[in-house]
């Protein structure tokens, strides 16, 4: 029979005294690294308390395995407390982030028609390759401009304005116009509204929503206002595509965006709609413009790796005509230089569920209704389960039977990222277009380390060099 819960390795002490240690080392945006040595310490399994909040932390892939085949048709993860700390101090109704039960599963379903399934998705090809399109004009126009036949930058707000444009393209079927030289101040807002969201939460991650509340600090001020902008932004939005429908001021035959769609299906409450196209607004900036930050300056410091993506790439146009869909269908290193990216460099530090019967995790029961985490940055890097794990290698995902379990930086099953579909068909066209076009290039020497601002980020600038092939 299998060991009891009570023995799973791990520190005995206490919440609070926990969560303040972990403030006292600086942990606040090091949970990656701190996770990491603990499953050294302990080993495959442990258990930690941080303030109220008790997990049970998992890095194999097989434990992973049982995790999600368990985890029944209305799977939960981790509710991030000053999220629906927000929510509730002003009365916004949630979006799929948020909802659980069979409230949840309703709205996703619907949802997940308009976001997910192929049929919808290969709609969104010729939209976000519009966008890429721009990002290379873009790019070259800044290549005239320096005189020296090449960009250098910090791309984070060039990809942030490109991230967003995208989102927005697909959600409302409209341009922002983020690309050229004069950019909407209200969008800029909204992107620097989603970064200090995410960085006001961090701090404030272990702490109960009853308790955020009634809060006075300067962090919930900030997190606050914060999701204050986002939502009357995404309201702008909404209300744009709302009154144009209203008005037909647009012909029915066009696609004209996941926000339309769901309101001519008329399948949802406006409420909801707007909770959950807002959520996927805000969802759409940060997650996928970190994301190519890093596969670019992967592939610059992988010079032989680059070559044989853009002979990839190049090869697929030539044969197809330059059709993007087809091309996607015949790039599969491509699609593995993005999986390997998020590999090493993964969104969410963990996956999280709660459990809804019992478990054997590495030989221990564990309870129903117990948070388990699985460390998703720390089995990224863990030999065991990757050879070589600091080798950015593309290939190792095309090896067959090496996948089982690993390629989660997603999530996984119906609790998985509604944004995926966007968010991969947006990186890859992207990549696409850039490696069309240019060279990326960076200083060999320059090592970037990850800091977690509750998603993990580049601890410091990366410059890279886009020189036109
Ligand atoms: C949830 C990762 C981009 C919207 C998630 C989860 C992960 C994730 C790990 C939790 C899944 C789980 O618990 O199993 C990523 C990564 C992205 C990305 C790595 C890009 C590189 C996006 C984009 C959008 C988005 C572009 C919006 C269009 C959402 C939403 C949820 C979610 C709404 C919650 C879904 C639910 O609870 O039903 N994402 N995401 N994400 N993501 Fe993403
Ligand atoms: C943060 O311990 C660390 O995709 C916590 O697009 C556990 C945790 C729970 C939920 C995770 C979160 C972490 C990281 C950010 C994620 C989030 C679920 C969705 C969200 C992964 C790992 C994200 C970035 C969404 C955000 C949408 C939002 C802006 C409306």
């Amino acid at each position: 029979a299998a060991r009891p819960f009570e023995q799973v390795p791990g520190e005995r002490r206490g919440g609070w005294l926990n969560l303040y240690r972990f403030w006292q080392e600086g942990g606040l945006h090091n949970v990656h690294n701190i996770m990491a040595r603990k499953f050294q310490r302990f080993g495959p399994i442990y258990r930690e308390k941080l303030g109220v909040y008790e997990s049970i932390n998992i890095i194999s892939p097989r434990d992973a395995a049982t995790l999600f085949r368990s985890e029944g048709m209305m799977p939960e993860r981790f509710s991030v407390p000053p999220w629906v700390a927000y929510r509730d101090y002003r009365n916004k109704p949630y979006g799929v982030l948020l909802k659980k039960g069979e409230a949840w599963r309703s709205d996703r379903l619907t949802l997940n028609k308009e976001v997910l399934s192929p049929q919808v998705v290969e709609g969104f090809v010729p939209l976000l390759s519009e966008v890429g399109e721009d990002f290379v004009r873009r790019a070259r126009a800044q290549v005239q401009k320096s005189g020296r036949e090449r960009w250098t930058a910090d791309f984070s707000h060039e990809l942030f304005r490109f991230a967003l444009e995208s989102v927005c393209h697909v959600l409302y079927g409209e341009r922002l116009g983020l690309l050229q030289d004069f950019v909407d101040p209200e969008a800029q807002r909204f992107i620097d509204a989603v970064t200090l969201m995410f960085h006001t939460t961090s701090p404030m991650l272990y702490l109960p929503p009853a308790l955020l509340r009634g809060l006075n600090t300067r962090t919930w001020r900030d997190h606050v206002h914060a999701w204050d902008a986002i939502f009357t932004q995404a309201d702008k939005c909404i209300q744009n595509v709302y009154r144009d429908l209203r008005l037909q001021r647009k012909s029915s035959r066009e696609y004209m965006g996941i926000l339309s769609s769901l309101l001519l299906q008329d399948k949802l409450p406006l409420d909801d709609i707007k909770a959950s196209v807002t959520e996927m607004m805000a969802g759409g900036v940060d997650t996928t413009s970190v994301t190519l930050q890093w596969a670019m300056f992967e592939l610059a410091r992988s010079p032989g790796t680059q070559e044989q993506l853009r002979t990839e790439v190049l090869a697929a146009k030539h044969k197809v005509a330059g059709d993007r869909v087809k091309m996607l269908k015949t790039t599969p290193l491509l699609k593995a230089a993005i999986k390997e990216t998020l590999r090493l460099h993964p969104v969410a530090v963990t996956l999280q569920r709660y459990t809804v019967q019992e478990v054997v995790l590495q030989d221990y029961r564990i309870p129903p209704k117990t948070l388990v985490q699985v460390g998703l940055y720390a089995m990224g890097r863990d030999p065991e389960v990757f050879p070589k794990p600091e080798q950015f290698s593309p290939e190792r995902w095309l090896l067959p039977g090496s996948k089982h379990f690993k390629g989660l930086s997603f999530g996984f099953g119906p609790r998985q990222c509604l944004g995926r579909r966007i968010a991969e068909l947006e990186m890859q066209l992207f990549l696409m277009h850039i490696l069309e076009n240019f060279k990326i290039e960076t200083k060999r020497a320059v090592e970037v380390g990850t800091k977690f601002d509750l998603i993990l980020l580049p601890d410091k600038p990366i410059y890279l060099t886009l020189r036109p092939l």
